[in-house]
C-alpha cells in the first residue's frame, strides 16, 4: 500500500536545492485558511446519523443512480421471480455492461435455475479486494495523490472529498498539481473557495512535483489531517505523464515519508470497460491503491463496476453521483448487489 523510496543523501540533496528554487513563495498568501477555523461544526452523534443515513441511502443510490442499467436488466427479467434460469441471468449480466469474462467466471459451476442467495455470493466475490487502510492509525498528514485521465473527475471529486473530510471534522489542504492547464488551477481553487479548505497552487507551466512538495509542507508546518493533490490527466506525451507522475510521487516521499500514502485512480463510469484498460496504464506508471468510479448517474454501464475492481484487483472506496460536492458515497459491495438483486428476484 505503501511507498519506500531508497534514501539517497546525494540525491535527496540536489532534489531539495532544485525544489527551493522551483517551490513556489505563493504558500502564504494562499494559506488564508487557519487551522483554528476547523473547529467542530457538528457533534459525534450528528456524525453517526450521517453515517447511517449514508447507508441508507447507498442502497437506494444504487437503485435510482443505476436506474438505466436496472431498465435494460428488467427487459431481460420483467417479473421478479424467485429462481431465474442460467441463461436470463447470463443475459442480463451482458445488459449491466458486466465482461463477458467476468460472467464466465461469476458463474461458473451455478445450476440451471439460480436462487437469488447463490447469486449475490458469486457476485459479492467478485468485489474480494477489500480497502487495506486502517483507518484508526493514519500518518497525519494523510496524502491522497488524484490521478486519472482529463475529463474523468478528478478535480470535481477531491472537493466531494474534501468535503467529506471536513464534515468529519479533519482539516484539510489541497495541491493544485495539474499545472498543465491554467483552467484546471482555477478550478480547483473555485472548489477550495465554496467549500471553505486552504489550496497551494502555483503559476501554469511550472513543476507539479514542486507543488506537491510544498502542500505537504504546508500540512506538516500548520499540523492538518488531509493533503489532497490534483494532477493532470494529459500532458504532451504518455511518456511525459508517466515521468511527471513518477516525480510527483517520489517528491512527495521526500516531503513527508511513505506519502503520498494512498493513489487514487478516478475512472469515468461511463466509459464502461474501456475504463479499465485506462486503469491499467496508471496502474503500471505508478501504482494505484484503490478506485473512485465517477458519473455513475445516469449510466446504464452500472455492471461495469464488477469488471473494474476485479480485472484490476483493486477496491473501489467511492462512486460519485452527480456534479455537486455532496455527490459522492462510500461504496459497498453488498449495497451494490443487493439493489441489483432486488430489481430481480422476488424478497
Ligand atoms: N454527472 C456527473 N458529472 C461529473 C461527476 N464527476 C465529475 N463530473 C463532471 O465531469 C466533468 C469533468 O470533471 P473534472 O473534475 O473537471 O475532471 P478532471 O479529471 O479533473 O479533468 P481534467 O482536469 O481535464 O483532467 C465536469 O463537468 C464535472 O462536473 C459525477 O459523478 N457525475
Ligand atoms: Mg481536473
Amino acid at each position: 500500500m505503501f511507498n519506500f523510496f531508497k534514501k539517497d543523501k546525494k540525491e535527496e540533496n540536489t532534489e531539495e536545492e532544485i525544489l527551493k528554487d522551483e517551490v513556489v513563495k505563493e504558500v502564504n498568501e494562499n494559506l488564508t485558511q487557519e487551522k483554528d477555523d476547523y473547529k467542530d461544526t457538528s457533534n459525534n452523534n450528528e456524525i453517526k446519523a450521517d453515517e447511517a443515513k449514508t447507508e441508507e441511502t447507498s442502497k437506494s443510490f444504487f437503485s435510482k443512480a443505476l436506474s438505466k442499467t436496472f431498465e435494460n436488466i428488467k427487459s431481460v427479467v420483467p417479473q421478479r421471480q424467485e429462481k431465474i434460469s442460467f441463461d436470463d441471468i447470463e443475459e442480463l449480466l451482458i445488459e449491466a455492461d458486466m465482461e463477458y469474462e467476468i460472467i464466465e467466471k461469476a458463474m461458473d459451476g451455478l445450476p440451471e435455475e439460480i436462487t437469488r442467495k447463490q447469486l449475490r455470493h458469486r457476485l459479492v466475490m467478485l468485489f474480494e479486494h477489500a480497502p487495506n487502510v486502517d483507518l484508526s492509525n493514519l500518518p497525519k498528514p494523510f496524502v491522497q495523490l488524484i490521478i486519472g485521465v482529463n475529463g474523468a473527475g478528478k478535480t470535481t471529486t477531491i472537493a466531494k472529498l474534501a468535503n467529506r473530510l471536513k464534515k468529519e471534522n479533519k482539516s484539510v489542504i489541497l495541491g493544485a498539481g495539474d499545472t498543465f492547464r491554467a483552467a484546471a488551477i482555477e478550478q480547483l481553487s473555485t472548489w477550495a473557495e465554496k467549500i471553505d479548505v486552504p489550496i497551494i497552487k502555483t503559476k501554469q507551466g511550472h513543476d507539479a512535483s514542486a507543488v506537491a512538495y510544498d502542500t505537504i509542507s504546508s500540512a506538516i508546518a500548520k499540523d492538518l489531517d488531509n493533503v489532497i493533490i490534483d494532477t493532470a490527466g494529459r500532458l504532451q506525451t504518455q511518456t511525459n505523464l508517466s515521468n511527471e507522475l513518477k516525480k510527483i510521487v517520489k517528491v512527495c516521499g521526500k516531503a513527508q515519508e511513505n506519502a503520498p500514502h494512498q493513489k487514487l485512480m478516478i475512472l469515468d463510469g461511463t466509459q464502461g470497460n474501456t475504463a479499465i484498460a485506462q486503469a491499467r496504464a496508471f496502474n503500471e506508471m505508478v501504482g494505484v491503491d484503490g478506485i473512485i468510479v465517477t458519473k455513475l448517474d445516469g449510466t446504464a454501464k452500472g455492471g461495469a463496476l464488477f469488471s473494474i475492481s476485479n480485472q484490476l484487483e483493486l477496491p473501489i472506496f467511492y462512486v460519485g453521483i452527480g456534479e455537486k460536492q455532496d455527490d459522492l458515497i462510500k461504496f459497498s459491495p453488498d449495497n451494490f448487489v443487493d439493489s441489483l438483486l432486488d430489481a430481480i428476484y422476488k424478497d
